[in-house]
Order: structure tokens, then sequence, then C-alpha cells
């Protein structure tokens, strides 16, 4: 094989978490109402609110962003106490997300788990870049492939490695560093602009599987969007990805 063609081999495949591995964002939108509920908030985000919410990527972001949004005087607010509220709504959030997960309303899509197996078997490495919080992560790999689940992934890029979210390339460029890869030898899965944004400006080559929440985005620069990754296997994903760097 020429070098230029080893140089663009096809190493490894670089997965974004909600929307993509699994339809999670009404599980979401569920915990964080259950949340403000808990703290006496008479705030409610419904699927058509929380579609508009979602172009902010990170949970507290998201709820900061809603705050200013129904009282422009939360900025009078001390940034302490700020902070020190929207990570107690957060943290009553990610625990009702965290039960509804191991309770089961969340699987995987179609295809995620048979193409991260027939690439593992091919001696790709997996990486997860994701905006959400690890304990998201945990929860959800480990109802959907066992306890064992980290073992699957060379690297795992999160809330809390990358504090600046998507559609900043941040968590994309520390999952290439941590492969020690070059973008060209790397394949992203996303769902949303946000997340294509954030992949292809880590020079990343993007699949994008929409969901609801995101079927109206604009995937411009997308390698290819399919409805899922059920008719998705290893030769075609190496067909779309050399033609992408050829
Ligand atoms: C989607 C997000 C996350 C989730 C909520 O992440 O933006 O904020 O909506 O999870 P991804 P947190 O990059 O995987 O699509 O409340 O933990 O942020
Ligand atoms: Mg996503």
């Amino acid at each position: 094989m020429s070098q230029s063609s080893t140089a663009k081999r096809l190493q490894a495949l670089i997965f974004d978490v909600d929307g993509t591995l699994a339809d999670t964002e009404r599980a979401h939108m569920a915990a964080f109402n259950h949340a403000f509920k808990e703290m006496g908030l008479d705030w409610v985000w419904d699927e058509a609110l929380y579609t508009e919410l979602l172009n902010i990527s990170g949970g507290k972001e998201r709820i900061l962003h809603y705050w200013k949004q129904v009282n422009p005087d939360v900025k009078a607010l001390n940034a302490q106490a700020l902070n020190d509220r929207i990570g107690r709504i957060h943290e009553l959030k990610t625990a009702a997300y965290e039960h509804a997960v191991n309770s089961g309303e969340v699987s995987l899509r179609p295809g995620v788990l048979r193409l991260m197996d027939e690439a593992l078997g091919a001696g790709l490495q997996l990486a997860i870049a994701t905006t959400t919080s690890p304990v998201n992560i945990a929860a959800l790999l480990r109802h959907a492939i066992g306890s064992d689940w980290r073992m699957n992934f060379s690297a795992i890029g999160d809330a809390s490695t990358a504090p600046i979210k998507k559609p900043h390339p941040q968590v994309y460029l520390q999952m290439l560093t941590a492969l020690q890869l070059p973008p060209a030898q790397c394949l992203a899965f996303e769902d949303s602009n946000n997340g294509l944004r954030a992949a292809t400006a880590a020079g990343l080559a993007t699949l994008v599987t929409p969901n609801s929440f995101t079927a109206h985005h604009d995937f411009t620069g997308a390698l290819k969007v399919v409805p899922d990754l059920s008719q998705v296997n290893l030769v075609q994903l190496r067909q779309w990805h050399s033609a992408y760097f050829r």
C-alpha cells in the first residue's frame, strides 16, 4: 500500500453520544423538567422549546441560556450564587436522567453496536466525543454493552475533559491527540449541526444520522447524511472515507 494511501487509511471511529449513539434527548428533556419541579421552579421545557434550546450544547449552559431568556435580571445575581443554583439543578437533572437510563428508557440506535463490533474486529480504535456529562455516558453504555463497556474505547472526551462545548472543536481535537492519529485516518459520527461543525473544524469527515430533534438542522459539509447506521458497514465507511480524502 502506497505511503499516501496508508496515511489516509481509516483507523478510528469517533462517536458523539446524545442523538447519535442513542435517541437520548427526550429522556434528557424529561430529566430537566423533573429537576425544575424538584427545585420549585415553574419552568417546563416542551419538545418545541427543547428543540430550540438544543442549539446550546451542554446542560448547564442550556439552563443559564434559558434563565437569561425568562429572567433578564438574573445577571444581577452574583456569579457564584448563579453557578451554585445551576449546578444544583443540573445535579438533580443528571440523577433523574441516570435513573431513566438505568430503568431501560433509552436504547442504542439501530446499527450502532454492530458497527462498533465490526470496527473493533477489524482492528480499528473507537473513541467518544460528547458534550454530555461522564455519568450519562457510563449509564447509557453500561446498560447497552455491560459493565466492561469502557474496554471498547481507546479514549473518551466529555463535559469533564472539554469544557468548551460544541460547535467548538475542543473535544474532537482532544480525541485526535489521545488516539495519536491525524483527522484523515479517523471518521466522526454526529446528529446535530453543532456536532458537525465541531468535528469539521477539527478536520474530520463526519457521517450524520439526524433524529427528530435535529432533522431540520443544516448538515452542509457532512461526509454523508443517513437515517441511521442500520445499512452502514465498514466496507461502505472505508469507501466514503477514502473518497472524501482523495
Ligand atoms: C448533547 C448535549 C448535552 C445533552 C445533555 O451532547 O448537548 O448537553 O443534551 O447532557 P452530545 P448534559 O455532544 O453527546 O450530542 O446535561 O450532561 O449536558
Ligand atoms: Mg449529539
